[in-house]
């Protein structure tokens, strides 16, 4: 969904177009599929703004934001964090500030369906042609978000359960809509967890905050866990990095490596004969040792 293609009419104008090739895409967004995880599954391409919506009627959860973020950052395209229902939520100022707290770098939207003017002030950032795509949770607006910024778009939206709140898989596969002023927008049904698919550079770009720290570690390959010498750890001892968020980014980070191996068979022999070496010379000092 979203590949841009050329194609040519036919000689009549009832004929049937003909596709002549499907353009490169610029952007990508991917997450491992379903199930094992093993096989890319590319939500959207070309998209050049990826809205992240979460609903301000459950608490904020930070570490989904931060895998979201990564992910998007990862596709080439720009986040921006949408919070909806603000007008069930009590403390929408603090909620803010967490936010951006979490989202370093990223906008931060605040709306409600019933607010038209939290509306509007989302619609100016909407750009002719530009394709934004929307990716969140079951139920937290993204169709009621579509309807309200198009004047045609008719996306079913339903209910949230009132027990826990939780979407009902209303949106079932990715509907593009064009709206006033030529901007598109992507409907996507709702995820609860997008899995990482080869995410490197997003993960800094999520964390830059972390990532700053990482050119002042003793060690260029540090892995920010027990080294001494660590920026990053320090900063945790000083608080200035908060360790759940700390714990997240390592999380992550192993998340994307483990999946690094899986997609690529040849970095992981070479991690399998790095490990192999590592342990021989271990045996060898080990054997050394012995020795004395
Ligand atoms: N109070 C309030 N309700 C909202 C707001 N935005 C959406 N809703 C309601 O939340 C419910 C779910 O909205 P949907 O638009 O279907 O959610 P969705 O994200 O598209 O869900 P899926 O298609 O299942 O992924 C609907 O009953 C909406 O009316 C809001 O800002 N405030
Ligand atoms: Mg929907
Ligand atoms: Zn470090």
């Amino acid at each position: 969904m979203g590949d841009w293609a050329m194609l040519t009419p036919g000689p009549e104008p009832a004929d049937p177009w003909t596709v002549r090739c499907v353009l490169d895409r610029e952007s990508a967004l991917a997450r491992g599929a379903a199930g094992t995880g093993a096989t890319e599954h590319v939500l959207a391409a070309n998209v050049d703004v990826v809205w992240v919506v979460q609903g301000l009627d459950t608490p904020l959860n930070p570490r989904r934001i931060e895998r979201y973020l990564a992910v998007v950052w990862e596709s080439g395209a720009a986040p921006a964090l949408v919070l909806t229902k603000s007008d069930l939520c009590a403390d929408v100022d603090r909620v803010r500030a967490e936010a951006e707290r979490i989202a370093v770098g990223v906008e931060v939207r605040v709306l409600s369906s019933t607010d038209p003017a939290s509306i509007s002030s989302l619609r100016t950032t909407l750009r002719p042609a530009g394709t934004v795509a929307l990716v969140g949770p079951s139920g937290v607006g993204k169709s009621t978000l579509v309807n309200l910024l198009s004047s045609t778009a008719e996306a079913a939206t339903s209910q949230v359960r009132s027990g826990d709140r939780k979407g009902r898989h209303t949106t079932t596969r990715r509907e593009l809509y064009r709206i006033a002023g030529g901007a598109l927008l992507l409907d996507t049904p709702g995820v609860r967890e997008l899995r990482l698919w080869s995410v490197e550079d997003g993960l800094d770009q999520a964390f830059p905050d972390i990532e700053t720290l990482t050119g002042h570690c003793r060690f260029r390959d540090c892995s920010h866990e027990t080294e001494p010498g660590c920026a990053v750890l320090a900063a945790e001892a000083a608080g200035v990095i908060d360790p759940d968020r700390l714990r997240s980014y390592r999380k992550l980070r192993a998340e994307a490596e483990h999946q690094r191996l899986k997609e690529d068979p040849l970095a992981k022999k070479a991690a399998l004969s790095e490990r192999k070496t590592a342990l021989k010379t271990m045996k060898f000092h080990q054997k050394d040792r012995a020795d004395y």
